[in-house]
């Protein structure tokens, strides 16, 4: 067990002789023990400072004819870097002197602290989680400036932050299913599958690009992947073709043309993308050959989709809308989506933008008029591409290697269970299956945090931090 009850002491700075040297205190029993080797000159009784002060006064020590001049950093209360009262005794950095200083607050009550003890309490205190914990000792180790950036935007709380709101929104979600469970005899559902499936859709998401966060130390490159999705023959080989100005995807009046996948890398202005052309989602299955081998390829284009980090959609100029268009119409203000016309060399007639076209829907105003044929709008389209690429991932950031190592495994069985949980939704199975999925992500996303974590775990991080951290 970790105890908080005790006053902790050690020497802060780094060791070797400076002008000046740091000895940290943390604990309940601050105030008493600075009253029996601490004065402050003038003097002012300790108990009547109430914010975060700086007392000049002097340390007493055992052996050493007078006292040593110091200024008392003191935070009396619990708005401090341990959540408890801290003081720091700044004094002149000399070994022996920060020795001495070390005893007499011993001998008022103290103890020395283990390694990373005050990093430790912090967490404990619920400042810090556990991947600013190890931010904190990514700081101290970095030996060069892209590292410390990383340990230093992690500090910041770059980990900390995703994973409060990825974790926030699973327990929105379980609240709802365990609220369906509890009102069962009521027949009304709580939240729809549609929605269900968003959000399980999107969080899982969020776990990806925290694993990719992890895997950039190793990738070195992160890449935005970039999905075309659209109905068969809207164009989107061609699309894929013109914007990599090869021709890579076999394009063809025959609709259904493409059944797999096709991927291929693509640099705009410095943006790595790997650019994902599908096959064409629904309305036609029944044309096909072989209904199975659309089934698969469509259920291939879902997976590349949920996958994406940028999903473009290509609806053919001039063409009425249909109820997959429709569905995904309804879905596009998502952030992440960009929506284009294709072939608008062929259509005198663009779809109204911005407005209904009396089928209830309303176009996103921003969707962009692109000819493959004529190269109209690709520009404008890398352009989209570039915006929300950045709008959305931010810039890839390294993530520090002890939490990398660490977390990994957990991410990615958080994103086995949202995985898991798709598929019970989608095959229709009970919420309690759904439930326990989400369960079991929302524990191995605590364990990131550190808000599910053993003595072992905690005993193992701590320990390679350096005394007086
Ligand atoms: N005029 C014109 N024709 C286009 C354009 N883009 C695609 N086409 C034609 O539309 C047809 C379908 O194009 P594809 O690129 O194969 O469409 P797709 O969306 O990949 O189709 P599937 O793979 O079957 O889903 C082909 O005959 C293309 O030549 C364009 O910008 N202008
Ligand atoms: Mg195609």
């Amino acid at each position: 067990m970790h105890s908080l009850d005790d006053t902790i002491v050690a020497v802060a700075s780094p060791p070797g002789g400076a002008a000046r040297g740091i000895v940290r205190l943390s604990g309940p029993g601050l105030r008493d023990c600075l009253e029996r080797c601490f004065r402050p000159d003038p003097f002012v009784p300790l108990t009547s400072i109430q914010r975060p002060t700086v007392v000049p006064g002097f340390v007493f020590l055992h052996g050493f004819a007078s006292p040593a001049p110091c200024d008392l950093y003191l935070w009396p209360g619990r708005r401090s870097y341990t959540g408890q009262p801290v003081a720091e005794i700044h004094t002149i950095g000399s070994l022996p002197l920060l020795e001495a200083v070390m005893r007499a607050a011993c001998s008022g009550g103290a103890r020395p602290a283990s390694p990373g003890e005050f990093t430790l309490r912090a967490f404990l205190a619920g400042r810090i989680d556990l991947t600013q914990a190890e931010a904190v000792l990514g700081v101290i180790d970095a030996t060069e400036s892209a590292e410390l950036d990383a340990a230093l935007v992690q500090l910041a709380g770059g980990l900390a932050e995703p994973l409060r709101q990825l974790r926030s929104a699973l327990l929105d979600v379980l609240a709802h299913l365990e609220a369906g469970f509890d009102f069962a005899d009521e027949d009304l559902p709580f939240i729809t599958s549609g929605e269900l499936l968003r959000q399980i859709d999107d969080s899982a998401k969020q776990v990806r690009r925290l694993l990719d966060k992890m895997a950039f130390r190793s990738e070195a490159v992160e890449s935005v992947r970039v999905v075309l999705i659209g109905r068969p023959n809207a164009g989107k080989s061609s699309l894929f073709n013109a914007l990599l100005q090869r021709s890579g995807a076999i394009v063809s009046a025959q609709p259904g043309t493409t059944r797999d996948y096709l991927t291929a890398e693509l640099e705009i202005e410095g943006l790595k993308c790997q650019l994902i052309d599908t096959a064409g989602m629904e309305a036609i299955v029944a044309d096909l050959d072989d209904a199975s081998i659309a089934a698969a390829a469509q259920s291939m284009t879902q997976a590349q989709s949920r996958r994406a980090d940028v999903t473009v959609l290509c609806l053919e100029a001039g063409r009425p809308l249909d109820d997959w268009e429709r569905e995904q119409l309804a879905r596009f203000d998502t952030p992440n989506r960009i929506v284009v016309q294709t072939k608008v060399d062929l259509r005198s007639s663009h779809f109204p933008v911005g407005e209904g076209r009396g089928e209830g829907i309303l176009l996103p105003a921003s969707i962009l008029p692109t000819s493959s044929h004529t190269g109209h709008g690709l520009h404008q389209l890398k352009e989209a591409i570039c915006t929300v690429a950045h709008a959305t991932a931010g810039p890839p950031t390294a993530v520090v290697a002890g939490t990398a190592v660490r977390c990994s495994e957990s991410l990615r069985l958080a994103a086995a269970s949202l995985d898991l949980a798709r598929d019970a939704i989608t095959s229709g199975l009970g919420e309690e299956l759904i439930a326990a999925e989400v369960r079991v992500a929302l524990i191995e996303l605590g364990k990131v945090a550190g808000t599910v974590y053993t003595n072992d775990l905690l005993d193992r991080i701590f320990s390679r931090f350096c005394i007086g951290k």
